[in-house]
């Protein structure tokens, strides 16, 4: 429970916490350890580790540089069960409660339980449901399932209160990577008011004002990935570090 009750505590003290996404994928090594850096230094809260495929390198690797650089929590968010590792501090261990494909709500979980447990990796049980988000995602896809309309808030906060029912500790509302729309405030809201467990929002979200906003409509924890992944735009992290962190004072 210790990067669970870490998230907590940063939710309690800063209003909420604010996780950079890293795609072993999508970032070279050379440019791995320089954001990092940046990220620790300008107020991110952690890193969330994963990708749809995985196709470069190896995971173990990826995040042993991560933590010889940082002290912040490496949580991995998990593409795949062959995204499995000891170093990671925790794993988000999803199921895509928005859909209706048995593999992705209990399938993967019984192959993936076991490596877990001898990984020794902290498991957070959470409750992933997937939003429509104007062009079919990654996430969609791959989950083989049909997104929660963005128009039915209803529909997501009956979601995730199932979810949490069920025992899960974590709600993680994903527009998808790359997202043309972020989830709607008003389901961000809709959400967050029918549970008590943190919200999690993730998802073409790309400027700190809407990351702020999620905030404001009751998001524990904001997602960013895609954003970063253009060098020039990540004098722009501590903006959103800022932005998410509704209870600090804004750090320059
Ligand atoms: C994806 O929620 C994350 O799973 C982040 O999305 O890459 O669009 O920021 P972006």
């Amino acid at each position: 429970m210790k990067t669970y009750n870490y998230l907590l505590n940063t939710i309690e003290s800063k209003g909420a916490a604010y996780l950079v996404l890293l795609d072993p994928d999508k970032i070279s090594d050379a440019k791995l350890i320089p954001f990092i850096r940046h990220c620790e230094k300008s107020g991110a809260d952690g890193f969330l580790i994963g990708g749809s495929l995985l196709i470069n390198g190896d995971i173990d690797s990826f995040i042993e540089k991560i933590k010889i650089e940082s002290s912040l929590p490496a949580i991995i968010f998990p593409g795949s069960i062959n995204q499995i590792s000891s170093i990671a501090d925790a794993i988000l261990f999803l199921s895509v409660i928005s859909g209706r494909n048995a593999e992705h709500l209990i399938g993967k979980h019984v192959m993936a339980s076991p490596i877990i447990k001898r990984a020794k990796v902290e498991p957070i049980s959470t409750g992933y449901i997937l939003i429509e988000s104007g062009v079919t995602t990654t996430a969609v896809y791959m989950s083989g399932s049909l997104p929660v309309p963005r128009n039915k808030p209803e529909i997501a906060a009956a979601t995730a209160l199932a979810g949490e029912y069920l025992g899960m500790k974590l709600i993680y509302l994903e527009a998808g990577s790359g997202a043309q729309d972020s989830v709607p405030d008003e389901m961000v809201r809709a959400v967050s008011e029918e549970c008590s467990v943190p919200v999690i929002v993730g998802g073409g979200i790309r400027d700190p004002q809407t990351a702020r906003k999620k905030v404001e409509n009751g998001a524990s924890v904001i997602v960013t990935g895609n954003f970063f992944e253009d060098e020039n735009n990540w004098y722009l992290i501590k903006d959103f570090a800022n932005a998410v962190h509704l209870k600090l004072p804004v750090e320059v």
